[in-house]
């Protein structure tokens, strides 16, 4: 195998000196000005893959909810699915590769994969509105090109609309059509078709005020808007025309700070929600008369499209298992709501997507949420025969209920979470149940949590067990959070490294907001003094560690049910 012209071309896309990055739970993450190389290399891995698959493959130039100077790529594998596990060591070998050994790199992956080089590849590329991303497109299409690969450039698109294109074009158009008026008329039909059935025109338009993290969701948003005109009115804000992406708004901000965006106009009640820079997460939020903030997280999200599915699912009359899938942040009361009173079992399990899509496709109906509002439910073949079959064989109400169950599966995006997807099933839902945002909110209370960040040399010492539940290095940190958590009632704690920040991520929740801080701020406090701190200490006043002026604490004890 001669990869000699690819050696060339790598010299003009050089790696940093001592540079080492890792394929990590969405690809790699870090500053734009690094990143050269790797879009080179990721165009070229991309390229393997599609031959090895014989399948389109996507590349996503983004770095979600990060700040603006930071930037990022993942592969989208040929069903929309996130890059096979055994893919990631080659792209992480592939990106670290010193120059001179870029040939030999491609030459153990095209051996190890048994990759026939004569095969043809195609490679599908999106990007979101960073202003680092089109240049760091234009370096994966050298990387695809140089292979002699073959590549479509979308341009701007979410991370989901990627997901969804390489699914169409890999299923011969049998999930939808992969343009991008294909998705917003399929998304569109099939939430005009869910909504149908609900009697009172007093329900519509339904509106909602939508934070759009200044980035691509709400360019996307705008769009749709053309297609769904009487039924659905978006007020964005946060479009992108004057603020900086991720700067104190998207989803990441409100749910890890537990306040509304800046840039947002909110009446009392009105129901509001926040994509974050990609738009593949998202999270619903009011204040109430009183002023108070209220978060409707993944896990409320998770809740209320579960319920739907079950109700609908025994309406239709077919007999299909619910399962939803969460990670160590879900909170303690959505788990013990759903286990106990909804009667759907729940899996935990490690933190990135990757892990809960895993996990759901176990399921005939997988409903999977991380608690930052990424998620979407996953139908197996047998989920869609069986209610396909009960639109033919029902009875008149059966099929009514069979028809919505599958207007739901169209209006889900399940090749990944889907901001714009999840938004409108949670309106539709909200409509076909005659719910307000208070009656949703109140299906179960949240306990108080607060989430905080470490600093520490080497984040790798804290090795962690149980979905992240326990840490097993370094020795004795468990036992001393097994001690401080004791100390509070209804209350729990963990520690984990973070896959895409070079921090320690710590979370904590108790019965009131003044106890979850303070077991997060002790926890943090232990990890900073056992797992080799560095910088300033833990500061017990939480605003201080979110470098705010403002913080409200607007939870109280809960009583469970
Ligand atoms: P890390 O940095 O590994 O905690 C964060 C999110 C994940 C996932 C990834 C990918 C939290 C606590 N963690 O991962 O859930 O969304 O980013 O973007 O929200
Ligand atoms: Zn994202």
């Amino acid at each position: 195998m001669d990869f000699s012209e690819v050696s060339k071309k790598s010299a003009l896309h050089p790696k940093p000196a001592e540079l080492v990055l890792q394929y990590g739970t969405s690809g790699f993450r870090t500053k734009a000005q690094d990143l050269d190389h790797v879009m080179f290399r990721m165009g070229l891995l991309a390229v393997f893959r599609s031959k090895c698959t014989k399948s389109t493959i996507g590349i996503m130039v983004t770095a979600s909810h990060n700040p603006e100077e930071d930037n990022g790529v993942k592969l989208v594998d040929p069903l929309g699915e996130m890059l096979a596990a055994t893919w990631e060591e080659h792209a992480t070998n592939l990106a670290n590769a010193e120059e001179q050994c870029i040939s030999s790199a491609l030459e153990n992956i095209a051996k190890k994969e048994a990759i026939d080089l004569q095969q043809e590849a195609f490679v599908v590329v999106g990007r979101d509105t960073r202003q680092s991303s089109e240049k760091l497109v234009q370096t994966v299409i050298d990387g695809v090109t140089i292979l002699g690969g073959k590549y479509h450039d979308y341009g701007l698109l979410t991370t989901p609309q990627l997901h969804y294109m390489v699914c169409c074009r890999n299923t011969l158009g049998q999930y939808g059509t992969a343009t991008e008026e294909g998705y917003y008329k399929k998304l569109a039909q099939a939430f005009m078709n869910l909504i149908k059935e609900v009697s009172s025109s007093t329900h519509f338009p339904r509106c909602l005020i939508v934070d759009g993290a200044n980035g691509i969701g709400a360019l996307k948003l705008k769009e749709l808007q053309h297609y769904i005109q009487k039924e659905f009115l978006f007020s964005i804000f946060n479009d992108g025309t004057s603020g900086k992406l991720n700067y104190l708004c998207g989803a990441d901000f409100v749910k890890v700070q537990q306040k509304p965006p800046q840039g947002i106009q909110m009446k009392p009640n009105e129901m509001c929600c926040s994509f974050d820079g990609d738009a593949d997460r998202i999270v619903f939020y009011y204040n109430d008369s009183n002023g108070h903030f209220h978060l409707l997280d993944g896990d409320k999200i998770a809740t209320l499209i579960s319920t739907f599915i079950k109700e609908l699912l025994i309406k239709a009359n077919v007999d299909l298992p619910v399962a939803v899938i969460q990670t160590a942040y879900a909170n303690g009361s959505s788990t013990h709501y759903l286990e106990d009173i909804m009667k759907v079992p729940v899996h935990c399990v490690k933190t990135g997507v990757k892990h809960l899509h895993h996990k759901a496709l176990e399921s005939d109906i997988g409903v999977y949420f991380e608690a930052n509002g990424h998620g979407t439910v996953l139908f197996s073949k047998t989920a869609e025969e069986k209610i396909r079959s009960q639109l033919k064989n029902g009875s008149k109400e059966e099929k009514k209920a069979a028809a919505m169950l599958q207007y739901t599966i169209d209006l889900i995006n399940q090749t990944v979470g889907d901001a714009i997807s999840d938004m409108l099933a949670i309106e539709a839902i909200l409509a076909i149940k005659g719910l307000s945002v208070q009656e949703w909110d109140a299906i179960y209370t949240d306990l108080p949590s607060r989430q905080l960040k470490v600093k520490v040399a080497d984040r790798c010492v804290i090795t962690t067990t149980d979905a992240e539940r326990n840490a097993v290095t370094p020795p004795g940190l468990q036992v001393q959070i097994d001690n401080l958590v004791k100390k509070y009632r209804f209350s729990r704690a963990f520690v984990r490294p973070s896959g895409t920040e070079d921090i320690v991520r710590v979370y904590a929740e108790a019965d009131t907001q003044e106890n979850a801080d303070t077991l997060a701020y002790e926890v943090s406090l232990a990890v900073y003094q056992m797992a080799g701190g560095i910088g300033e200490k833990p500061n017990p006043h939480i605003e201080n560690m979110f470098n705010v002026t403002a913080f409200t604490k607007e939870k109280t004890a809960i009583v469970y049910p």
